[in-house]
């Protein structure tokens, strides 16, 4: 397979310094070697360069809307070409508000190759609050939204370039922190959140296993936004964002194998890594670890069990 890395050093979507270092952590982890030790072609692409701010952008309770505009220009037109060389890219983070660059240009690649776009959002939060909605203001909260095509946000890209991603096309599994005004939202436009309730329930292969399988092998890309809060704390306390309770190392590690079965993934978002919070590098060195998963690592050569 070929691999296309891309580091995208974004920090002002959130309020704890620290995120722009999370590509560094990832390449010092040995995310490239550890994909070239499973036989795939990586090509590293550097890193995004930091935009100039976008003059005059103002968004009421936004926090560095001019930033975050100016960073959704340069973050979408360069995930646009690496998509373009046809690899699948992983984009290392960065805090969350870049997946509106990423996913905004992979739903573009998507819309031309007449691919269904199906997102997987990993992550303890729901990224799903609007500038009105929003308790912070940070706009890492709001990626999901601006996505699904959020009108009082649709001013980061130019008119008419964002291919929303249907509401049937989100899922987001490992909740287990939403805002009040933010879960009125996802219920009125029933998104589907799998929290982690049920993941207790219901076990995580069951639920991932009955998500794939309404997918359509022929036309599903699959992105997998995986925010470093989805893990629990104690496993991966680089993140400025915990929230106890998260997924289990072999929890994530399972999924990480699903999706690699299903061959369905397409392009990959690592998000919200905050190398000054982690103690001596192991949450990015897990990090790394579901990459390799995620691409094929494997104990013994055992597939996902089908269930009849
Ligand atoms: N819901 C909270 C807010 O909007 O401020 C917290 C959002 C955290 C977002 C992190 C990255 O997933
Ligand atoms: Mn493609
Ligand atoms: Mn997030
Ligand atoms: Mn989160």
């Amino acid at each position: 397979m070929d691999i296309s890395l891309l580091g995208i050093p974004l920090e002002a979507g959130n309020s704890v310094a620290g995120t722009l270092m999370g590509p560094a952590a990832l390449r010092t982890a040995g995310i490239a070697a550890m994909l070239d030790g499973l036989g795939h072609r990586v090509r590293d692409f550097g890193d995004v360069a930091p935009p100039l701010p976008a003059e005059g952008t103002r968004i009421a309770g936004c926090r560095n809307a001019g930033e975050i505009k100016a960073w959704t220009r340069v973050i979408h037109d360069r995930s646009l070409e690496v998509l373009g060389q046809g690899g699948i890219p992983i984009f290392m983070g960065g805090d969350h508000a870049l997946s509106m660059g990423t996913v905004s240009a992979v739903s573009r690649h998507c819309a031309r190759a007449e691919r269904d776009l199906v997102v997987l959002w990993l992550d303890a939060h729901a990224d799903f609050n609007t500038p009105a909605t929003t308790p912070s203001g940070n706009m890492h909260g709001m990626s999901l939204a601006f996505l699904n095509g959020e009108p009082s946000l649709a001013a980061l890209l130019a008119p008419g370039e964002l291919v929303p991603v249907p509401t049937r096309a989100i899922h987001i599994f490992g909740l287990r922190s939403i805002d009040i005004e933010e879960r009125t939202r996802l219920d009125d436009h029933g998104i589907d959140c799998i929290d982690m309730r049920a993941i207790d329930e219901n076990g995580v292969s069951n639920l991932l296993r009955t998500l794939l399988a309404g997918l359509d092998p022929e036309r599903t890309h699959l992105h997998v936004s995986l925010d470093v809060d989805f893990l629990d704390p104690a496993l991966a306390p680089a993140v400025g964002t915990t929230v106890p309770g998260g997924a289990t190392y072999r929890e994530a590690h399972l999924i990480m194998e699903m999706l690699h079965d299903s061959g369905l993934v397409g392009s990959l978002d690592i998000v919200e890594l905050n190398p000054f919070l982690d103690e001596r590098g192991k949450s990015a060195r897990l990090l790394a670890e579901l990459a390799a998963s995620l691409f094929g690592r494997t104990v013994l050569d055992r597939r996902t069990r089908q269930t009849t």
